[in-house]
């Protein structure tokens, strides 16, 4: 990772103004959340080559080989918990209007956390924060990209099918440091965009890349599992699931298409 050229070509206010990297790194939330608390400010970026002990949510394995994009940002935006949590849905349009300007490529969101690549994930986010009903202190928006290598040789078998690559899904490997500054500059617009405007103008958008609104889905949390027609995101950020027994909104949870149609 050239720091120097990002640092050059970087034209943020804020993001990527400061960045610390390392060759190997535990997981880089974890890292971030550590200069967070020693003071870091807003915009600080933490990127590792490789992650040894990534998370996704529910402390689910992360698998972070050489070649990908790992990177946590800190963020300090003076709004409660319930409002900062909306900052996932910033974070993956990020990811799909970057992918969009700088490769043509079409991405799609999937609620809650993911960008999708025809059908398979290419990155996943995770957002952790320090706040309360009143305030925040700090969030954790950290966001693993498969980029550069090829998923089906580095990831896991149960992956293989799941999961995608940038360099799989263009066909040629990509710039890391120019992904990271697109990346930087995208994500600081919408989120001055999300801090001034409110979060209905970052949702409108996030939903035209949704693919699965319309279609028969499952829904797993740690009690249950639910099945029906996705057929919004709410401007709380909940899934508005259409079941058999009626509406049911839904604020955490694994979404998975459903292989069969709801009768
Ligand atoms: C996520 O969780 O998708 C959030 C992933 C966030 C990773 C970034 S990397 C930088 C920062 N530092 C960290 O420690 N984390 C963040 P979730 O929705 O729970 O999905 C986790 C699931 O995705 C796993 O259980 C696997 O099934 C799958 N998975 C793991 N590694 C993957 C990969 N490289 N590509 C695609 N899928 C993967």
């Amino acid at each position: 990772m050239n720091l120097s050229r990002i640092q050059e070509e970087l034209e943020t206010r804020s993001f990527g103004k400061t960045i610390f990297f390392q060759q190997k790194i535990g997981s880089t939330n974890e890292w971030a959340k550590k200069l967070a608390k020693l003071g870091a400010s807003e915009g600080t970026v933490a990127i590792a080559k490789t992650q040894t002990s990534a998370k996704g949510r529910l402390c689910r394995k992360w698998i972070s080989p050489a070649g990908g994009l790992w990177l946590s940002i800190i963020l300090r935006p003076k709004l409660p918990a319930k409002e900062a949590a909306k900052l996932v849905f910033v974070s993956a349009l990020a990811v799909v209007e970057t992918f969009n300007e700088l490769y043509g490529l079409r991405a799609n969101t999937k609620w809650p956390n993911d960008v999708l690549i025809e059908g398979r994930k290419v990155c996943g986010i995770l957002c952790e924060m320090n706040a309360n009903d009143r305030a925040t202190d700090f969030v954790i928006v950290g966001i693993g990209i498969n980029a550069n290598f090829d998923a089906r040789k580095k990831l896991p078998k149960d992956l293989k099918t799941d999961a995608v690559s940038l360099r799989t899904a263009l066909g040629r490997k990509i710039i890391l440091e120019e992904l990271l500054v697109a990346l930087l500059a995208k994500f600081e617009t919408l989120y001055q965009t999300f801090l001034k405007e409110g979060f209905n103008k970052i949702l409108k958008e996030w939903k035209k890349h949704a693919g699965f609104l319309g279609c028969t889905v499952e829904v797993a949390d740690q009690a249950k599992k639910l099945r029906g027609t996705a057929q919004d995101v709410d401007s709380e950020g909940a899934l508005v699931l259409k079941t058999k027994e009626g509406t049911a909104r839904v604020f955490v949870g694994d979404m998975s298409m459903s292989k069969t149609a709801t009768s």
